[in-house]
């Protein structure tokens, strides 16, 4: 016997998506910007530039559906090994991003933060992103965190480090150390761990992504690379989180 197929279209009429299933924390991993542009016989920073209004599609869609804390991979620890040409290339994205986006961000109260060692980005990127960050510290909208310069084993290792410190210092008792004062000294302090990654770009790994922070989220993948990425597959692993259980290791 055969099965029907069941096609869902992505019609107006047949989203459902309940307001109360919709994820707080989305994590993007985003993936697929040199391939996007090599395909096309173009420089891989064509792909990379192309990824921006993604970005920005993709933001707005999230104020659009209330999800409250938007966590996006920009520029990894591991980044470095590129091409020097690509990396100083990617490095002068966030300025270009905001030159463009930044009153479109406000005029969306959106309150921009980041995760990783930022000190150690070149100053003209550096000093971009914390104006930005200052610039939108009172908003209060969607929550848009950059994840730059970041490394999953890293930031243990630094949170570790800067507990050891305190214990030293005797501002903390080693046996008042939980989950929840190790989560302290996390780059992700006072957020709520994210519900749902989506990486884009056909690879199903977490690349040193939020190590400690995915313990219990879900994950969606999609072969579809970040610069053709829209709200239509947006709203695909939004429907999909929605149909899922979450037990957090209970029943
Ligand atoms: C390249 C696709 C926005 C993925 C998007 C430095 C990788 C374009 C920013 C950005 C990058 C960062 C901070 C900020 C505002 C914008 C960005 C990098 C790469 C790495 F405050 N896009 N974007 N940063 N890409």
């Amino acid at each position: 016997m055969k099965i029907p197929f069941i096609h869902h279209k992505h019609s107006e009429e047949s989203i459902h998506i309940s307001e109360d299933h919709i994820p707080e924390h989305i994590a993007i991993i985003m993936d697929g910007n040199g391939r996007w542009a090599q395909k096309r016989g173009m420089p891989r920073v064509a792909g990379h530039k192309e990824g921006m209004s993604t970005v920005v599609n993709i933001v707005k869609a999230a104020v659009k559906y209330k999800v409250k804390v938007l966590t996006l991979y920009t520029f990894s620890t591991e980044n470095w090994k590129r091409p020097k040409t690509e990396v100083d290339t990617i490095l002068k994205l966030p300025k270009q991003f905001l030159h463009i986006y930044l009153p479109d961000l406000m005029a969306n109260n959106v309150r921009i933060g980041t995760i990783g060692d930022i000190e150690h980005l070149p100053a003209h990127s550096r000093e971009a992103v914390q104006y930005a960050v200052n610039r939108t510290r009172d908003n209060n909208g969607l929550q848009l965190n950059f994840a730059l310069n970041y490394g999953g084993r890293q930031e243990i290792l630094n949170a570790m480090k800067e507990l050891f410190a305190d214990i030293n210092d005797a501002k903390l008792s080693l046996d008042d150390v939980d989950e929840q004062t190790f989560s302290g000294y996390l780059y992700t302090t006072g957020l709520p761990d994210p519900d749902l990654l989506i990486r884009t770009g056909g690879e199903k790994r977490l690349s040193n992504y939020l190590p400690w922070q995915f313990a219990y989220t879900e994950f969606w993948f999609t072969d579809v690379l970040w610069p053709d990425f829209s709200e239509k597959e947006f709203i695909q692993a939004l429907e999909e989180y929605g149909q899922r259980k979450r037990r957090f290791g209970g029943l």
